[in-house]
């Protein structure tokens, strides 16, 4: 949180911790005469210290102006600032300019008597963005000693605090002046981050319960509606971040789920695929097999049609023969070779339909394990479409969850105020 008079730097200072190298303008600067800080702000930003990015909440504010100001109007201005420092203040950044005046004394006293209590000097640093030797220890040194030793009370109260040295000069004027000006707010970003690292612990302000009830008289109608926004809002992040981490827990858990199943499918597939390629070769060396013996049998049977066809044609031959009177010797020739001829149509009517019906009986073994491996490959292919459609069902399912943890993230980042 940063507190300070108006025009004292505070915007500036706030502007210099964001992580942009070129000091973008998040927060409003002052400029000639006009306050740049019309109400409390309250702005998120990324900070890079070191290797490591940091994310503050800034609360830049208009706390007293130059003159004296009273109880009742400082009080207002606070109001503002509650709703944000609820979860307690990772560090107060009083800003002064060379001097802590008296002004700013009384402000700091009332400051420490409304909202906050005696420890807030504990989590309080000085910073002064107007020091041009800021790099230069030994007068940084003297001059926090100049600025404690200027009054008794200031320095007991310096005692408990740190003062920084900073120079966070306007990067408006000529190309030359702004890059002098950059290099002094990278350097004074460096020593501003070093000494938040070593600055521990929240600081939760005291008063803040019963200062809640000091104040409620003076508000009015809008501050009123922008406190219970602001509660609501608070509540509604606790109830998001319960949110997030119930999904999140339900993501991993959904993920090993996935994970155990696909091991599970994979292991499964491996050996139904196996099982099923040696059942294929086995059924395909059946089918050549049966191919073969079809083929042997197909040639039987040509030969054995031709057999009859000689067998029928001599039947003829001796039946033309028997026919022709008078020639007795010729009779009785023929008459055996009928006989003969005959019986060899006979034995070959019986042993072509013999052979034909053994033909017929391989051939529908053969189609039936046409069948079976027909079969066989549809099933694979349906098991294969459901483990397919299974795995887009999960990949929706943890796309989903992973849209609702980044919309968690989006709205809420904040883990420490300043
Ligand atoms: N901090 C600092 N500011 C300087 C210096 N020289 C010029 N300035 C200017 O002083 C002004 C400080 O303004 P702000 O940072 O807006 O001050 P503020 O405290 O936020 O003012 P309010 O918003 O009115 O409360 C800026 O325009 C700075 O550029 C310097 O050496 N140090
Ligand atoms: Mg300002």
């Amino acid at each position: 949180m940063l507190i300070g008079r108006t025009g004292i730097g505070k915007s500036t200072l706030a502007n210099v911790l964001n992580k942009n190298d070129e000091f973008e303008e998040v927060f409003k600067e002052y400029t000639g005469g006009i306050s740049g800080t019309k109400d409390t702000q309250n702005v998120v930003l990324k900070v890079k210290s070191g290797n490591k990015y940091f994310k503050y909440r800034i609360i830049d504010t208009v706390v007293f102006g130059n003159n004296n100001i009273t109880v009742q109007e400082m009080l207002k201005r606070i109001t503002k600032v509650t709703p944000f420092i609820v979860e307690g203040l990772h560090r107060i950044f009083f800003v002064i300019r060379n001097r802590f005046t008296e002004n700013e004394r009384k402000a700091y006293n009332l400051l420490k008597e409304s909202i906050f209590d005696n420890e807030i000097v504990k989590y309080t640093t000085i910073i002064n963005p107007w020091f041009s030797d800021f790099e230069n220890e030994t007068a940084c040194k003297e001059d926090g000693h100049k600025i404690m030793n200027e009054n008794q009370e200031l320095a007991d109260f310096t005692k408990s605090t740190r003062i920084i040295h900073v120079n966070t000069l306007s990067l408006k004027g000529s190309s030359y002046i702004v890059d002098a000006h950059k290099k002094a707010r990278k350097a004074s970003r460096q020593k501003l981050l070093a000494h938040l690292n070593n600055c521990q612990g929240i600081y939760h302000p005291g008063n803040l319960k019963t200062f809640k009830e000091q104040v409620w008289d003076y508000l009015s109608e809008e501050e009123i509606s922008l406190r219970r926004e602001l509660e609501n809002e608070r509540k509604l992040r606790i109830k998001l971040e319960e949110e997030e981490r119930r999904l999140r827990r339900e993501l991993e858990e959904k993920e090993g789920q996935k994970r155990e199943f696909e091991d599970k499918e994979r292991r499964q597939r491996i050996v139904l695929e196996r099982v099923e390629r040696t059942r294929k070769r086995e059924l395909e060396e059946e089918e050549k097999r049966l191919r073969n013996e079809l083929k042997k049998k197909e040639i039987q049977i040509s030969e054995l049609e031709e057999i009859r066809f000689l067998g029928i044609l001599g039947s003829i031959g001796g039946a033309w023969f028997t026919s022709v009177e008078g020639v007795a010797r010729v009779k009785v020739v023929s008459g055996a070779v009928l006989g003969a001829a005959v019986g060899v149509g006979l034995e070959t009517v019986i042993t072509t339909n013999k052979f034909k019906a053994m033909f017929f009986v391989t051939k529908s073994k053969y189609r039936t394990l046409k069948g079976i491996l027909k079969r066989k490959d549809d099933e694979l292919k349906q098991r294969n479409d459901e483990l397919r459609r299974l795995n887009e069902r999960y990949q929706a399912l943890i796309q989903r969850m992973r849209n609702e943890l980044q919309y968690h993230e989006d709205h809420d980042e904040i883990r420490h105020g300043i």
